[in-house]
């Protein structure tokens, strides 16, 4: 009688345990990866960390490329709109993330999940510039749009500005000159 039981149960312990440990985390489902306060979660493949970056930057001479003399653009709030699960805006799974751009101009965004992204520069932080660059320029509106693969880094949402040539023609000043006076203080 007695081992026929303990035969049962340890049959049980054999089945059930291994399945617990080398299977997915049980009970937590659907959760985003990493998660603040769940120590040694198993994430699934679903669980996407990318991220978005990376500069934003002086582009004096307008050509798009930042040059080693061309500064990045430190404290430009900027903001990422995510599409959600079901990739289109404007409904109830969008999310947006928020960051400022350091000393160097750089701004990242870290542990997105794949989908589609917005990712808008503010407005009235660049307002006293001209945009020069992003990388869907067809329409320079201090925004621009991507697909994030899962767990890619992509560093390639860039944006240059400048100020205006009428003001530069005016002064007489060495372009690079009257930026650094007008940004440098
Ligand atoms: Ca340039
Ligand atoms: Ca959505
Ligand atoms: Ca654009």
């Amino acid at each position: 009688m007695s081992s026929k039981v303990s035969y049962g149960f340890f049959v049980i312990v054999f089945l059930v345990v291994p399945s617990m440990v080398l299977g997915a985390t049980p009970g937590i489902e659907n959760i985003r990866c990493p998660a603040p306060g769940i120590e040694n979660i198993r994430c699934s493949d679903d669980n996407c960390k990318g991220t978005i970056g990376n500069t934003i930057w002086y582009d004096y001479n307008r050509d798009g490329i930042q040059q080693d003399s061309e500064p990045g653009i430190e404290n430009i709030r900027v903001k990422a709109e995510w599409a959600g699960e079901d990739g289109k805006y404007n409904n109830s799974d969008d999310e947006e993330y928020r960051t400022n751009t350091n000393h160097n101009g750089h701004y990242l965004f870290e542990n997105m999940p794949k989908g589609e992204y917005r990712i808008v520069v503010k407005e009235e932080d660049v307002a006293h510039l001209i945009q020069t660059y992003d990388p869907t320029g067809s329409s320079m509106n201090n925004e621009t749009s991507l697909t994030l693969d899962c767990n890619d880094d992509y560093t390639k949402a860039d944006f240059g500005f400048t100020n205006t040539e009428q003001t530069l023609a005016v002064t007489g000043i060495h372009p690079l000159a009257f930026l650094k006076a007008l940004f440098i203080r």
